[in-house]
């Protein structure tokens, strides 16, 4: 069942109707009583299909390993960022998190505007450097490393721009496979990122990757929805760049990076969650034997079906990051891979596998980076001007990061 590399594929890209420019101050979040600084307590309201034995041991050693190896440099076993799912934070973490997400989407972009017009605001600036490098940072050994420091960044400009007091949430996608709405991540009350788009009728479709020297396009199904949200509290937000992966490549506006103010669309697929975001396969990724075949079974199967699930924005491979769903997606493969490097930290902390550039297709603008293989004493682009070496994303708990997922 390991998937090979051609399963890289994700996406769909809609581009809806549109409203006004995102406004608003970000007052700063109130303490809450009777907490650890940092942590919410359980909303002790978990549904859907519990965790199996086999998976919590793994998730043990891997944590027992993490606890072991502090402190390690300054990052202690008393300041360790608790990540925790959605459906376990508590109520008020929920609103906090989407409150500071609502303050970066109300502050200024700084990415420079030569580079993207249409970057309004804070999240762009992470939308932007996204699209930018896409065809580098999947399909390619970059892939983890570089998403675990976007997540990062993410992570700090919430808490320090924002003051959220917590850490990154994971949607954690396996206890809801066969019924992903039962989950409160697609909760459309204030606490949740709101459900499914108003119901399209869409074709299965087929979209293309622009920036490849050889064209790549990837399959898109119809879905169940393809329009604006309609519920939650992104309804009225307010997305700017892409869409990219389109049914054509755009010559006007290649990479979505010219204004195109417009909703929030999702288009969810639940032939993508049922049966295959299972916590069978979440167990087979983190009992996955070596590095090259864990780019299939987490790139290739879980990723992907992931992204396709969400589907609209959250599905175009460049843009998705516009769905604020992202960043707790994105936390969840952040956090099978850390489970799978937890089972061996000596040997898998550092392990890479993979090409340069999507795939090991040459770009067409940078024929500079070179379709061989990566290494982790590569540069990474994380964007206003941060270019770390791929290894500083490896490691939780160095260099800046330090996070334990629960
Ligand atoms: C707990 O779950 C029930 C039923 O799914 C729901 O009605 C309720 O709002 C949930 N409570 C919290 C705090 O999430
Ligand atoms: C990414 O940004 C760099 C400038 O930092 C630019 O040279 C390159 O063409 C951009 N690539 C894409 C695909 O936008
Ligand atoms: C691209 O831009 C040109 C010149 O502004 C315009 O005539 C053309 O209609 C545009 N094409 C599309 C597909 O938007
Ligand atoms: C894992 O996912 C694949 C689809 O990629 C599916 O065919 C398979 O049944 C799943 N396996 C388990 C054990 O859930
Ligand atoms: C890496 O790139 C080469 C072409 O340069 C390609 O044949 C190979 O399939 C690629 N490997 C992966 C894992 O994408
Ligand atoms: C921990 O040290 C790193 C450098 O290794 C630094 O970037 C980071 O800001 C420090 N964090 C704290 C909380 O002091
Ligand atoms: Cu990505």
């Amino acid at each position: 069942m390991v998937l090979l590399s051609t399963f890289i594929g994700v996406f769909l890209a809609i581009a809806t109707a549109s409203s006004a420019a995102p406004t608003g101050a970000c007052p700063a979040p109130k303490p809450s009583p009777n907490q650890d600084p940092g942590y919410g307590t359980p909303s002790k309201n978990q549904t859907g299909i519990p965790k199996p034995k086999d998976f919590a041991a793994f998730e043990e050693k891997y944590r027992a390993g993490i606890r072991a190896s502090l402190p390690s440099g300054n990052c202690t076993i008393n300041n360790i960022g608790r990540r925790r799912s959605w459906d376990e934070i508590d109520i008020a973490t929920r609103l906090d998190y989407i409150r500071a997400v609502k303050c970066l989407a109300a502050k200024p972009a700084l990415t420079d505007k030569s580079l993207a017009p249409g970057a309004v605001n804070r999240l762009d600036d992470f939308t932007y450097i996204h699209i930018n490098q896409t065809n580098i940072i999947h399909g390619t050994g970059y892939l983890l490393p570089w998403h675990r420091i976007f997540l990062w960044q993410f992570e700090e400009a919430m808490r320090n721009e924002c003051g959220y007091k917590n850490f990154l949430p994971y949607w954690d996608n396996a206890r809801f496979s066969e019924d992903p709405l039962a989950s409160a991540v697609w909760s459309g009350s204030d606490t949740g990122f709101g459900a499914n788009g108003i119901d399209l009728h869409l074709e299965a479709k087929t979209v293309i990757f622009p920036g490849l020297a050889k064209p790549f396009s990837i399959h898109m199904p119809g879905g169940t929805g393809g329009g604006c949200i309609t519920n939650g509290p992104f309804t009225d937000f307010t997305i700017s760049l892409g869409p990219v992966a389109k049914t054509f490549i755009d010559k006007n506006n290649t990479y979505g990076y010219e204004s195109n103010p417009r909703c929030l669309s999702r288009n969810f697929d639940p032939a993508s969650s049922k049966g295959v975001l299972t916590w069978a396969n979440a167990t087979a990724i983190v009992t996955t034997p070596n590095i090259a075949a864990l780019r299939g079974t987490i790139e290739g199967l879980w990723h992907k079906n992931s992204h396709t699930y969400i589907g609209g924005e959250g599905a175009d491979p460049f843009s998705t990051t516009n769905d604020p769903a992202f960043y707790l997606l994105h936390a969840q493969i952040d956090r099978l891979w850390g489970i799978w490097q937890g089972q061996n930290l000596q040997d898998r902390e550092y392990a890479i596998d993979g090409n340069r550039t999507f795939l090991g297709i040459p770009l067409d603008y940078a024929p500079d980076v070179p379709p061989s293989l990566a290494t982790i004493e590569d540069e990474m682009d994380m964007g206003l001007g941060f270019k770390p070496k791929t290894k500083k994303g490896m490691p939780m708990t160095k260099g800046g990061l330090c996070y334990i997922y629960e």
